[in-house]
């Protein structure tokens, strides 16, 4: 185990207008994260973007936190949501209701992989300062070191998925196209 040569970060960056330092680091408390995905959305639609965060914190620790952009300082939402490593997660509004919906992949035990494939549907505020996000029985493919994008495939108007990563074969995805 080399684990004791690296150091886990999660670093923001704020744009300069300077060539020669284009990106400056800003100080947060956000979760370090490796084996790890990123992605901004504006999920309590207050004009500002928030930060979703999974991956493998420090000791292994399975993570998945949604981080509220509070004038530019960040705050762990705490939202129950399964943490994953070899993750991969995506914004994205599936039932078009006006906010942005997460999807997350992944690696329930790093030890023994385990993969699986996680929609929230953000469901508003729950009136005490918390966010409700709802686990969605999708069916979509569980998977692990993986990718997720959102996209508008067919131009129906409404958002397909596209996902790709390391699966259980010993449960073969139907209707799911493998590539070797
Ligand atoms: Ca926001
Ligand atoms: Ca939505
Ligand atoms: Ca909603
Ligand atoms: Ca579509």
């Amino acid at each position: 185990m080399r684990e004791g040569r690296y150091g886990i970060l999660l670093s923001l960056l704020i744009g300069a207008p300077s060539h020669a330092q284009p990106f400056i680091d800003v100080n947060t408390t956000v979760t370090g994260v490796r084996q790890s995905s990123v992605a901004w959305a504006d999920f309590d639609n207050d004009n500002d973007l928030d930060l979703a965060v999974s991956g493998n914190a420090s000791s292994f620790v399975p993570t998945a936190q949604i981080w509220r952009n509070d004038n530019g300082s960040f705050v762990n939402l705490g939202a129950p949501l399964t943490g994953v490593t070899t993750s991969a997660l995506a914004w994205g509004d599936y039932d078009a209701d006006g906010d942005p919906d997460l999807i997350i992949t992944g690696d329930l035990d790093p030890y023994n992989g385990v993969p699986t494939t996680r929609l929230y549907r953000n469901d508003g505020g729950n009136g005490s300062g918390g966010w409700v996000f709802t686990p969605v029985n999708s069916g979509i493919l569980n998977v692990r070191s993986g990718a997720v994008a959102w996209g508008d495939f067919d131009n129906d108007n409404d958002l397909d998925l596209a996902i790709a990563g390391l699966y259980d074969e010993t449960k073969p995805p139907p209707g799911h196209r493998r590539v070797v």
